[in-house]
């Protein structure tokens, strides 16, 4: 006979955190958000560990290398996302590695024979008034020149004019070489003046160029995720079927950490993936979705270093109403959480989990905390950010961005679904749509951040493991939860467009 559970399958918005008592030290400025991402043995420390409890889904609508590196510079993860050919993958992996903070690899570059409309057309495509010029128009080409908007006068100079007879010459311009720290880059901007340093090696082919608005930013990331090299640290995620190719080429390109990407990951597939990851590579490996305590302790079993819990409570997931399958993410979060901590006392290992999909509001994320999480995945937070890879529209009078499943027609991510069947996406578990344009990360990041603190504080929590430790959690009744909005007023125009 079938087993049934009898506590009906629960989501974040039908509970509350009851205020504990707040002492004075517990302020927003003490909170420390730091969070271990690889397991690791009681008294030790993990060799990977967030300085915010963020992460970005594995999608290809939300993680590229762009939003890896504003995130990483957050002090979150993204995992680059996987249905995309190894090679695009690899770069993508690289270019976060080889970012240098402050240092930036050169995103508009021609040559001396381009005109001033080449110039024009470039600007206008990327928005950078600052143009490399090389010998091969490649940003690690010889560098010839630089042109900046003080070069040309729009008004009076012919769209035909080649860049070579207006760019700033490379014989006078002040560059960096090789080596140069960015203190030391900084002091040259700051002596002459400049907007922007080329950093150039001994042959004079272009490595990067110095903005000095970059350099204020850098001073602002203390809480930046680097490695030892000082490089952002980043993950990529994977698929059961073709890691075998996949896995060396991210390891060669500097990944930190991988992670499954799949809607059920309670399978020999996993298994088979975790194992060969670990018996070939030094690198760390997540694994998932799982959403109860034997599926959590299957992966564990077969090596994972963290597990992610969900099952069809993503924003764009269908997964439920196609397939019948999942559970309410806090139901699946408080159960892998139990398994997790007796899994601890048992064996005095701690497997970092993380929850993944349905987070709505800011309030769900500290929730997901206080359950157990030690970090969540969030695909549509990140999409409304400047930051993420899809396009930005105007529809109506709303600025949006698109966001589309892995599992709908436009990804068709087959390997994220697949249970051993036809190697095609035969139906979809996702769909395609937009969401709010919101502006830039780190400052919608900043704001999730201040209420989670807060929050905590309301909790009398200076850590996400006090969090864990302390919370006092209570289920809310539908009627109740009439009562936590804003209710039996007549609202202005001007709240209605609050969160
Ligand atoms: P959300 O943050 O609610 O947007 O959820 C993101 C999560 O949804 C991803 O991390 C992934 O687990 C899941 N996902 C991604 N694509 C699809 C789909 O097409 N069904 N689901």
């Amino acid at each position: 006979m079938a087993h049934y559970y009898l506590e009906p399958s629960r989501t974040f918005s039908e509970f509350l955190l009851i205020p504990n008592l707040t002492t004075k030290e517990c302020t927003p400025s003490n909170v420390k958000l730091t969070t271990p991402i690889t397991k690791f043995k009681r008294g030790t420390q993990p060799d990977i560990a967030l300085n915010i409890p963020f992460s970005s889904a594995v999608m290809q609508s939300v993680s590229d290398h762009n939003l890896a590196t504003a995130l990483a510079q957050c002090g979150g993860i993204s995992f680059i996302f996987g249905s995309q050919s190894v090679e695009d993958q690899a770069a993508m992996v690289r270019k976060v590695k080889e970012h240098k903070a402050g240092f930036v690899v050169s995103r508009s570059n021609l040559t001396p024979q381009h005109t001033l409309k080449d110039v024009l057309d470039l600007k206008e495509q990327n928005n950078h008034s600052t143009v490399a010029i090389t010998d091969d128009g490649t940003p690690r080409g010889r560098l010839l020149g630089i042109v900046t908007s003080r070069d040309y006068r729009i008004s009076r100079d012919s769209l035909d004019k080649q860049v070579q007879e207006f760019m700033t010459p490379f014989s006078s311009l002040i560059y960096g070489t090789s080596g140069i720290t960015l203190p030391e880059a900084n002091d040259l901007i700051w002596q002459h003046k400049l907007n922007c340093l080329p950093i150039v090696d001994d042959q004079q082919k272009l490595q990067y160029l110095v903005f000095r608005k970059d350099y204020d930013s850098h001073k602002e990331n203390p809480l930046s995720l680097l490695d030892s090299n000082k490089s952002y640290i980043v993950g990529a995620g994977i698929n059961t079927k073709d890691y075998g190719e996949r896995v060396p080429a991210l390891v060669e390109a500097g990944v930190d950490i991988l992670v499954i990407d799949s809607s059920d990951g309670y399978s020999e597939w996993q298994k088979e993936t975790v194992e060969y990851v670990k018996a070939n590579f030094d690198v760390k490996i997540g694994a998932g979705n799982v959403v109860d305590r034997e599926g959590f302790l299957y992966l564990v079993e077969a090596g994972a270093d963290f597990v992610k819990v969900g099952i069809g409570g993503g924003s764009i997931c269908i997964t439920r109403e196609q397939k019948g399958i999942g559970r309410g993410q806090a139901s699946a979060l408080i159960e892998v959480n139990e398994a997790r901590n007796q899994y601890f006392e048992e064996t005095g290992i701690y497997v970092p989990i993380c929850s993944d999909g349905g987070i709505v509001h800011d309030y769900h994320i500290t929730l997901a905390l206080a359950m157990g999480a030690d970090f969540v995945m969030m695909g549509r937070y990140f999409a409304r950010f400047d930051e993420s890879p899809t396009k930005k529209l105007k529809i109506g009078n709303n600025f949006v961005k698109e966001f589309w499943g892995e599992g709908s027609n436009r990804a068709r991510n087959w390997q994220r679904y697949d249970a051993g069947g036809k190697q095609t996406l035969v139906f979809e578990e996702g769909v395609d749509s937009y969401v709010p344009y919101a502006g830039s990360l780190r400052e919608n990041l900043d704001k999730t951040i201040y209420k989670i603190k807060s929050t905590m504080c309301n909790c009398g929590s200076n850590s996400i493991a006090e969090l864990q430790q302390n919370a006092r959690i209570t289920l809310v009744s539908a009627t109740s939860l009439v009562e936590g909005g804003a209710h039996d007023v007549i609202m202005k125009e001007s709240s209605l467009s609050g969160e």
